[in-house]
């Protein structure tokens, strides 16, 4: 028994918002879960400060995989992005805890090393297409094997995935939501430039992918797919929203381009379609978005029989700590795909002590107890929250459209 003698929440603002649970024990032991969701980062503070760690005081934090049934079952209400990132930073903060108190790394409590490192894809985003082109082949330079694409649209003044900064996106930058427009044909009309120029400047010895942001009907993700084929993507990335699974039916009877979904995901069910049918073949579910590692742990053993591998998200809204499990996770998991990787601002890595360590595009873990991260709180306090707003999109001619 680790009795868990206080948990709080500690909310911070280093450059960008994160939401972080600290779990203590009277072993002397505490453990940290992320608990960010972007742009509605208070309500899973409330939903913790206010109906979970009433319930937590005097648990062990040995029992994890009843703690998480505890509150999945036991809320009654099942699901949903802000529940299920809840539940996630408990489930890290008791994974982290359990590393500590067995004084080993967390991918050894999960299996142990599957692989010497987790191949992981960079970022390179500019207004235009040689931009992205440049970037990326800075990218490759520097030894990443796997690099996502994004440009700017001609006609449109913004586009999902082109920011200021070349390293990384971050799109949640407006005290209400900034308001983009959306065209599907002048999209469709630039896009396959991006990747005939990137297979001339780079080669074929580094894996492409790029992210759709749900953009397409499945009829347009199917046609888009077809027209990628040429160019060998390593994913197509959410290409349709999947709230209706079975759109992807009609994209996989289209092209052989691979598939990736689930960013937006918060659990299993959101998937068991498209995996039980083979329609997808990465599943990008969060960790800190789908219920923790115990949640994922289970997803990715179903994903496993049907030839799913994972390629988790891997954004900056996620924090070190969410970066630092999925590290764990992905070095440990039998069908590990890819991850996600952009670096974070100086200032988060500041508050987030961390021992992952990147070398020649391939990310380790390091072999702390636990997850390998801390949150340095009395420099977190110096960053008060500041509200950010994801933006949302509208077609041309005012409709709101998926952003
Ligand atoms: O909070 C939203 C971002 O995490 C998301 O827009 C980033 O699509 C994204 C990606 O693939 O990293
Ligand atoms: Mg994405």
């Amino acid at each position: 028994m680790s009795k868990i003698i206080s948990a709080k929440v500690i909310i911070c603002s280093p450059g960008r918002n994160f939401v972080t649970l600290k779990i203590e024990t009277e072993s002397g032991h505490y453990g940290i879960g992320d608990a960010t969701l972007n742009g509605r980062e208070l309500a899973v503070a409330a939903y913790l400060e206010e109906h979970v760690l009433p319930c937590l005081v005097g648990r062990d934090a040995q029992k994890i995989e009843d703690v998480w049934n505890y509150l999945y079952k036991g809320a009654y209400w099942r699901r949903g992005p802000v529940t299920m990132t809840a539940i996630a930073a408990v489930d890290v903060a008791l994974w982290d805890i359990k590393g500590k108190l067995a004084n080993l790394p967390l991918y050894q409590l999960l299996g142990g090393a599957s692989r010497d490192g987790v191949m992981v894809y960079a970022h390179a985003n500019h207004k235009t297409v040689a931009g992205t082109v440049a970037n990326a082949l800075d990218l490759k330079n520097k030894g990443f094997k796997a690099i996502r694409l994004q440009t700017g649209v001609p006609g449109l003044a913004s586009n999902y995935g082109v920011s200021k900064h070349k390293d990384f996106y971050e799109p949640a930058d407006g005290d209400l939501p900034v308001e983009n427009a959306w065209s599907t044909e002048k999209y469709m009309q630039s896009v396959e430039q991006l990747f005939v120029e990137a297979r001339r400047s780079l080669g074929w010895d580094v894996h492409l992918l790029h992210d759709v942001h749900h953009r397409l009907s499945p009829i347009e993700a199917a046609r888009l797919g077809k027209d990628l084929e040429p160019y060998r993507l390593f994913w197509m990335e959410d290409a349709s929203p999947a709230e209706n699974q079975k759109n992807f039916q009609l994209i996989r009877q289209h092209t052989t381009t691979p598939l990736a979904v689930g960013e937006v995901f918060n659990s299993l069910w959101d998937c068991k379609t498209l995996i039980e049918e083979q329609l997808i073949d990465y599943i990008r579910a969060t960790i800190v978005h789908a219920g923790g590692l115990s949640h994922l742990r289970k997803l990715a053993c179903f994903a496993e029989i049907h030839n799913v591998k994972t390629g988790f998200h891997g954004a900056t809204d996620l924090s070190p700590i969410t970066m630092a499990a999925a590290l764990h996770f992905d070095l440990s998991v039998a069908n590990f795909g890819i991850q996600e990787y952009m670096r974070h601002s100086d200032e988060t890595y500041a508050v987030f002590n961390r021992h992952y360590t990147i070398n020649e595009g391939y990310m380790l873990p390091g072999e702390a107890p636990g997850l390998g991260v801390d949150i340095d709180e009395s420099l977190a306090a110096k960053y008060p929250y500041k509200r950010a707003y994801l933006p949302v999109n509208r077609l041309e001619d005012g409709t709101l459209f998926h952003w």
